[in-house]
């Protein structure tokens, strides 16, 4: 009988995806609330056509040392780290230290801010691509190439630091799971939920409009900006989170109620199910309400719907491409009370916007309406929870560019990074940020929103608005 000769073992191809290292102590925070979507949809997705390929992922709760210990370990032979602009410090910090392991492997970034500033990845860090834009066919095709050990200079929606070769065209198909299947639901945290556990659901991708402050960059390279999930497939994933054991599920993509018509059949889908004890959060727009999607949403068991009511002055809404005036809000609001939906709202102080070549931007007197007008929704029970920032101009939105023609670019101050707008004085913004954050911190007292696990937080806030 012929000998068979014993080959060595084939090395698995590894490809570690990560979060920057947030540490356990930013537990309770929003970096920490729910594993990265995009990690998980690409892991979905490329695992289905590589099926040779081992993922991991490093989750945003790791430290920097663990995040460190973990590769050493691992040794993979890709790298691929994701994140937003406020992440960019201790984004580029930890690629650093990646690279400084010294081991070999091809460094990859993806997500809001290597989409928006490609240039400032490559140029300040030593990752060897950034993915702009859906990362889902490009991380695909280039882990096909890698394997194959071809080339991988030329691929769509890539930018690396010989070449930048444009954007790719969307995802037709949109009707899939992340990968559920890696993530313990035990290490994940909401600060306002019902239930314990709780997990995120995209049954969007994109939002049609574009506010002159939101950097959404990653879904307004390419058209079409709003791709709905099919009804089935949500409700085959509420299903599947159910079966996990999730017992809240938070529809967060930007806006739910992008076409009323959908929406109701995606809660007839879910209504099918006959799920028992499982209760819903959503985003809504305000001009896109009416009480049939109300009562179905009131159906589905939404307890809580997340609003960015912004500001109590139409002048402010038309100038910031809101699409809302303050009509719709109150309306909205009513409609919503007469079903017993609770409304998280979202307000911003201090907007700026630009008419026909001239600066515009939100007055003192404009501020007081809307803090006016929070006490009364308040007060009136239109309004259950409200969260309140001062307006940031972030990169990759159009507030960006028009700061940076006036000159009044974002600069910090004890509240956070706020416009220079001529003639308010930083005084006068604290004074309003105060009143709005104690507005908040009472009202979270009052509606027990302050528990053990959002404790830290609002320690955070208290102790920064009395050091103010
Ligand atoms: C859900 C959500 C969260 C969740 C989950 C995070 C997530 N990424 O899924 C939580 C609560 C954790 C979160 C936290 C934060 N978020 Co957030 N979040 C969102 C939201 C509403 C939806 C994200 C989404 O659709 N995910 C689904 C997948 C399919 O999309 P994706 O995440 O963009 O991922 C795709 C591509 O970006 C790319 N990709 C992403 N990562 C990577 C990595 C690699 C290696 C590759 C190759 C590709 C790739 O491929 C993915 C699949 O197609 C978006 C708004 C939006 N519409 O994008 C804001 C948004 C991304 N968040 C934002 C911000 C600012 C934050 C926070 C800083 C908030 C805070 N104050 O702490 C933190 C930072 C978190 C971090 N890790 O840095 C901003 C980013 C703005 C910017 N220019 O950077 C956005 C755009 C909201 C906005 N309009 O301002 N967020
Ligand atoms: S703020 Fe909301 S509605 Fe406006 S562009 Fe951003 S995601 Fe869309």
């Amino acid at each position: 009988m012929k000998q068979k000769t014993s080959e060595p073992p084939k090395k698995k191809f590894k490809v570690v995806f990560a979060d920057p290292p947030f540490g356990r102590e930013s537990k309770g925070e929003a970096v920490t609330e729910s594993p990265n979507l995009g990690i998980l949809y690409i892991i979905s997705y490329v695992r289905q056509r590589l099926p040779d390929i081992e993922f991991i992922y490093l989750e945003p709760f790791l430290s920097m040392q663990e995040h460190l210990e973990k590769i050493k370990e691992i040794k993979p032979d890709v790298y691929a780290i994701s994140f937003t602009t406020p992440r960019r410090e201790l984004s580029f910090e930890t690629i650093a230290k990646v690279k400084n392991l010294g081991l070999s492997m091809l460094m990859v970034a993806g997500g809001a801010h290597p989409t928006i500033d490609p240039q400032d990845v490559i140029n300040n860090t030593p990752i060897d691509v950034c993915i702009i834009g859906e990362g889902e066919e490009t991380t695909y095709e280039l882990l096909k190439k890698l394997q194959a050990k071809e080339a991988i200079r030329d691929i769509i929606g890539t930018v690396n630091k010989e070449k930048d070769n444009g954007v790719r065209p969307l995802l037709k198909n949109i009707d899939f799971l992340p990968a559920w299947d890696i993530i313990d639901f035990e290490n994940y945290d909401v600060a306002v939920s019902k239930k314990r556990r709780m997990a995120y659901l995209l049954p969007i991708r994109g939002c049609p409009n574009y506010c002159t402050y939101c950097s959404n960059p990653v879904w307004k390279l390419e058209k079409p900006w709003v791709r709905q999930r099919s009804p089935k497939n949500i409700a085959e994933e509420v299903n599947y989170l159910y079966n996990k054991g999730i017992r809240e599920i938070y529809l967060r993509s930007d806006t739910f109620n992008v076409d009323i018509k959908w929406c109701l059949e995606v809660c007839d889908e879910i209504l099918k199910l006959g799920l028992k004890g499982m209760t819903f959060q959503c985003n809504l727009r305000a001009d896109k309400v009416n009480s049939e999607l109300a009562q179905r949403l009131k159906a589905i068991n939404v307890w809580l719907v997340h609003i960015g009511l912004e500001s109590a002055n139409d002048r402010v809404l038309k100038g910031i491409g809101k699409n809302v005036t303050q009509e719709d809000n109150l309306k909205t609001l009513k409609i919503l009370k007469e079903h017993s939906i609770k409304v998280y709202g979202f307000l911003m102080l201090y907007n700026a916007w630009e008419t026909n070549g001239r600066l515009e931007y939100e007055t003192p007197e404009e501020v007081n309406n809307t803090l006016e007008f929070a006490r009364i929704c308040l007060r009136d029970k239109l309004i259950e929870y409200i969260s309140w920032s001062i307006t940031n101009p972030i990169i990759g939105s159009k507030l960006h560019d028009v700061a940076k023609k006036y000159g009044i670019e974002s600069y910090n101050v004890k509240i956070g990074n706020c416009m220079r707008l001529p003639g308010i004085s930083e005084q006068q913004m604290i004074d309003h940020v105060k009143q709005g954050m104690i507005l908040q911190l009472l009202n979270g007292i009052q509606k027990g929103m302050i528990t053990k696990k959002s404790y830290k937080r609002a320690a955070q806030k208290a102790t920064k608005i009395l050091n103010m």
